[in-house]
């Protein structure tokens, strides 16, 4: 019932388009959200790149931990006793290309293909005319503790080689991408849905270029929560997480949440360019022969530590946070003896589905190592 009506009340905060113009004329640089102080042991940890050629814009709070060029994860030893919400700076990153910055009044957003009747182009003013919505929801990247895979696999993996922080929840508004899809007559035939963004990605067997972009099934994309968004935490979409409007998707993993989007093709038939067989699909014995869609993320848990951490030995209350991309949080189990014993974590409110919950242990350790 809470979380009822804090979704219901969320929705209701939807921004109204004056107070996102209002907003958008105030903002100079700076963040909404102040007051998050870094502790000192929360410094960067690693810079494998020179910065001219950094694919990421913000400016960057201490303790974040930096991969690649596009690549960078949120500090969780820096989240200790924060909100609910990551704040837009401390939101991990991860960029393909340098996002190009947008003009509001020549930027527009496309919808056409066979699963529509009438083909449409969105200003970005038309988009926030229409109803808006907020939702609270996480996006996690799809290879989220791929070095954990690398440890128990004994072998290394390509790709970035995220630990856990490579998710963050914010609260997104927009408009909802059924709505947009009615406007442009969405139609009975309608199956796949893709989402594209301007980047460059990869090349295709063929050798041509192709954008960056995601399919979802049309029951996704109808679903009262898949969003075009152009707000995040009631600022402005930063350029890095994808102004001037991305798709959210929650629950999925990170690459359905397209940003930088400048067209939506809807179809009549099943999707299935070379980008999205390459990057979007399961492969292998477990899988059917045209593969299956990357959907919904799995469960996983952090403490709110840093990575070994060193503390003293003296009562400490442990902190985490737990998510799904398959709904809410309903019971955390800790064990700080490498799994013999397990006990019940407490769980703190707001507990929202496809986002996390946060929890507490108390702790009061003789010196030792402990694995937890
Ligand atoms: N256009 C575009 N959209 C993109 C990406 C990208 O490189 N280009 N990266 C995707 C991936 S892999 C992830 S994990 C999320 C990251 O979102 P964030 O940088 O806002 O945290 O965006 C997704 N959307
Ligand atoms: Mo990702």
């Amino acid at each position: 019932r809470v979380d009822e009506y804090i979704w219901q009340a969320s929705r209701n905060n939807g921004l109204s388009r004056k107070r996102f113009l209002q907003i958008l004329a105030g903002i100079a640089g700076g963040t909404a959200i102040g007051g998050f102080a870094v502790p000192a042991s929360a410094r960067s940890q690693r810079l494998s790149f020179k910065s001219n050629q950094s694919k990421i814009i913000k400016k960057l709070p201490p303790g974040y931990i930096s991969h690649t060029s596009g690549s960078l994860e949120m500090n969780w030893e820096a989240m200790y006793e924060r909100g609910y919400l990551v704040p837009n700076d401390w939101f991990y990153v991860h960029n393909r290309s340098k996002p190009l910055a947008f003009n509001p009044s020549t930027w527009r957003l496309r919808v056409e293909g066979t699963g529509i009747d009438t083909p449409l182009e969105f200003t970005y003013d038309d988009i926030l005319g229409m109803p808006s919505i907020s939702v609270t929801s996480a996006i996690e990247c799809a290879a989220n503790g791929r070095i954990f895979f690398e440890e128990v696999y004994n072998k290394h993996f390509s790709g970035t080689r995220w630990r856990l922080g490579a998710i963050g929840v914010a609260e997104w508004t927009g408009v909802q991408l059924g709505l947009l899809l009615e406007r442009a007559g969405l139609n009975k035939n309608a199956v796949d849905v893709l989402i594209q963004g301007t980047d460059i990605d990869s090349l295709d067997s063929k050798g041509t270029k192709s954008k960056y972009s995601f399919v979802v099934p049309i029951a996704k994309a109808k679903m009262d929560n898949s969003l075009i968004v152009y707000a995040m935490n009631g600022e402005p979409l930063p350029i890095d997480h994808g102004s001037p409007c991305r798709a959210i998707f929650p629950g999925w993993a990170g690459n359905a949440n397209v940003k930088w989007i400048e067209r939506i093709e809807v179809s009549s038939a099943p999707i299935y360019s070379e980008w999205i067989k390459k990057q979007a699909f399961l492969r292998g014995s477990d899988y059917p022969a045209e593969g299956k869609l990357i959907t919904s993320q799995n469960v996983k848990s952090a403490f709110e530590l840093a990575w070994p951490a060193t503390l003293s030995a003296k009562p400490y209350l442990l902190r985490g946070r737990s998510w799904s991309g398959k709904g809410k949080i309903v019971r955390v189990e800790v064990s700080l003896d490498g799994g013999k014993t397990w006990q019940l974590a407490r769980l703190r409110e707001p507990n929202f589905p496809f986002a996390w919950v946060r929890w507490e242990v108390d702790w009061n350790p003789i010196p030792g190592e402990y694995s937890l």
